[in-house]
Order: structure tokens, then C-alpha cells, then sequence
């Protein structure tokens, strides 16, 4: 009996690891843009792995705002809500109030319901970088990295990468500092993250979501924190949103790229 339960486990998580050596996108957090993206791209039938460095995927969604654990989100972004099947209450008349524990449940449970894989308590440290591309990633597990411990990562090829870390925008930072490369931002650098407006964030969170380098996509507060706009607080249809377009974009650049 003892000897089943390890086996089983060693055997069906080793098998998974292997079956994701290789996929079509590898997403850097398991905030709610990334775990929205992991949902669609997987829908639409694209191999996806999702690596998060904490026990918990959600990212700053479970803790709503100062701990009262709800959120808010605009009518805007209710379709993907709707699609999710996540529950919500109309607030006033463009907003709505999640409880936000039951939402980034939910967002986890539809992204490995659709058939993405999520792995958990891995960081990202690097990237693939071939042929002036990022062509895949760096993982090591997030206890080594927090040990400080001199152990080899592992790779994943991927291609397309999703930087999903939020307000910090490490894959880009990492990817910058590394390479001697000009990003596709204003300045062609990480612009940094500004301080509070809410409409501005949430409508600039959609518009910098994009592909800032060959291979590289930004989504969430990464895209904000890369392209130099503003946070927004408890507030996420911007990430919702943003987590339907990174996989929009990644599946026509997938499917341009294989014609
Ligand atoms: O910050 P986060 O929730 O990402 P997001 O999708 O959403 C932002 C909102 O939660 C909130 C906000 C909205 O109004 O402003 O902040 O942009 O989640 C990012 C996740 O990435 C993980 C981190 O632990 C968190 O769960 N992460 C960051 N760096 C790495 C990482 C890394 N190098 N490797 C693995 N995971």
C-alpha cells in the first residue's frame, strides 16, 4: 500500500513533467491574467504549462483588497466570468462584486479543466534564449531558489512564453539585464511601473498586452510594469481581459507560424 501511493504519485507527476518538456505555450505566473490565458489557450487545443513559485496558483487575487476577501470587476469583462463559470453580484451599474476566493478557485480549477497543466512551487529564473528569440524557459523549484542553493535548473521549450509575474515583470527584467536586447516598448527598456489611477491602468493593462519581444508576451500588471502605466487595485477586469488577449494574440502568431 505505502509503495502505491509514492509510485502512483512519482509516476503520474514524472509523466506529466515529460509530456511538457515541449509545449506550445509556457505562462510565468499564476495570477488571474495567466490563469486566464492558460483556460483559453488550452481550449483552443495549444499545450500549455503554467509555472507558479507558491504552494497556491491565484497570484493577488485571493486576498481581494486589504484582506476583505472580494473584488470587483466591470461589466466589461463579465463574458469571461460568464465563460468561467464564475459566480458574481451586481454592485451598481457597470460593476460587479466577486468573492475573490471563489473566483481564483475557480479560474484554477477551468485552466486544468480545459487541459492546461499547472505546475506549482517552481520559479522561473531564465529563459531559452535562440536566434535573437525566447524560445522557452529556466525552472528550478522555488525552495532552491528562496535556499539560495547551487542546484542546475531544468528547461522547457516553448513557442511562445507568456510573462505573467505581475507588478514585477521578472521574465522581461531577466530577459533584458541578460541579453543586450531592446524590448518593443517606448524606450525599448522595462519602463517600471507608476503609482494609482484606475481608469488609465485598467484600459492601458489591454492595450500594452502584447508581444515585446520575439517569443515573449506580457500580460496583467507585467504588461503595465512594462511599458511604464499605472497599477489599479482590487480591481480585475484589465486582467481578465488581458488574459483573453495574450491567448487571442498567441494563437494567431502560432497559426501564422505554422502555415
Ligand atoms: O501579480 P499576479 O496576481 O499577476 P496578474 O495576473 O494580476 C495582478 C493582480 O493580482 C493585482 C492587481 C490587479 O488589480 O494589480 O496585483 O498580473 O500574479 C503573479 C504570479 O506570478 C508568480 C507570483 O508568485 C504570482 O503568483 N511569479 C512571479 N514571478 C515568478 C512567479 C517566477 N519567476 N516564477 C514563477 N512564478
Amino acid at each position: 500500500m505505502e509503495q502505491i501511493v509514492s509510485a502512483g504519485i512519482i509516476d503520474s507527476y514524472f509523466k506529466k513533467l515529460k509530456e511538457s518538456l515541449n509545449v506550445d505555450v509556457a505562462i510565468v505566473g499564476g495570477g488571474p491574467s495567466g490563469l486566464v490565458a492558460a483556460y483559453y489557450l488550452a481550449k483552443m487545443g495549444k499545450k500549455v504549462s503554467l509555472y507558479e513559485r507558491k504552494l497556491a496558483p491565484g497570484g493577488g487575487m485571493w486576498g481581494g483588497a486589504m484582506m476583505f476577501n472580494e473584488i470587483i470587476v466591470q461589466r466589461d469583462a463579465i463574458h469571461i466570468l460568464d465563460e468561467l463559470k464564475v459566480e458574481y453580484k451586481p454592485y451598481s451599474e457597470d460593476f460587479y462584486t466577486v468573492d475573490s476566493v471563489h473566483a481564483t478557485a475557480a479560474l484554477t480549477y477551468q485552466a486544468t479543466k480545459a487541459g492546461a497543466n499547472i505546475f506549482n512551487c517552481i520559479s522561473v529564473e531564465d529563459v531559452v534564449f535562440q536566434n535573437n528569440r525566447v524560445s522557452g524557459l529556466v525552472i528550478n523549484w522555488a525552495p532552491v531558489h528562496r535556499e539560495r542553493m547551487h542546484v542546475d535548473p531544468l528547461v522547457i521549450i516553448a513557442k511562445a512564453v507568456i510573462d505573467g509575474t505581475g507588478h514585477d515583470c521578472e521574465v522581461a527584467r531577466t530577459l533584458e539585464r541578460k541579453n543586450n536586447i531592446k524590448l518593443f516598448t517606448e524606450t525599448g527598456s522595462v519602463m517600471g511601473e507608476r503609482s494609482l489611477s484606475v481608469d488609465e491602468a485598467e484600459r492601458t493593462t489591454i492595450e500594452n498586452t502584447k508581444e515585446i519581444f520575439p517569443g515573449l508576451f506580457v500580460s496583467g500588471m507585467a504588461s503595465n510594469g512594462v511599458s511604464g502605466s499605472y497599477r489599479m487595485g482590487p480591481i480585475f477586469g484589465g486582467m481578465l481581459l488581458s488574459g483573453e488577449k495574450v491567448a487571442k494574440l498567441i494563437a494567431t502568431t502560432l497559426s501564422v507560424s505554422v502555415q
